[in-house]
């Protein structure tokens, strides 16, 4: 297996819940490392940029608003195969879907407001990365 990075984003909702630490939390149990953070209010273009490959997606606005509703969460996960493990930590995108005991299935409310986003693959998690931090402030450990 290959240690890897992967983004990750505490969405609107989760963070007004606060459940954000016991979201880190759960990164923590799985391995994963938090090798880079920060709280950021998107704006909309940042939003629209970061979703861009949605974009003609008959979701993409209403994914837009919600995730510049409030500040939001970006940290990247460092570890054996971060991308798979984050995501199934996640759980499915639908919350009622998703496998009991991951992130979605218990913070989650619907399908837009799902608490948190978590890379697809490793080539989206480097774009996805470098969209929020540049290398300078991702301290790898
Ligand atoms: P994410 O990118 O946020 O980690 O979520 P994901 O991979 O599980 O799902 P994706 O297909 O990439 O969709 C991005 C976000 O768009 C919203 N969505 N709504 N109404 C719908 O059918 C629908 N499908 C997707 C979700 O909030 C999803 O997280
Ligand atoms: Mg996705």
């Amino acid at each position: 297996m290959a240690v890897e990075r992967t983004l990750s984003i505490i969405k609107p909702d989760a963070v007004a819940k606060n459940v954000v630490g016991q979201i880190y939390a759960r990164f923590e149990a799985a391995g994963l490392k938090v090798v880079a953070a920060k709280m950021k209010h998107l704006s909309r273009a940042e939003a629209e940029g970061f979703y861009a490959v949605h974009r003609e997606r008959p979701f993409f606005k209403d994914l837009v608003d919600f995730m510049v509703s409030g500040p939001v969460m970006i940290q990247v996960l460092e570890g054996e195969s971060a991308v798979l493990k984050n995501r199934e930590l996640m759980g499915a995108t639908d919350p009622k879907k998703a496998d009991k005991g991951t992130i979605r299935a218990d913070f989650a409310d619907s399908i837009d407001a799902n608490a948190v986003h978590g890379s697809d693959s490793a080539e989206n998690a480097a774009i996805e990365v470098a969209y929020f931090f540049p290398s300078s402030e991702v301290y790898s450990r």
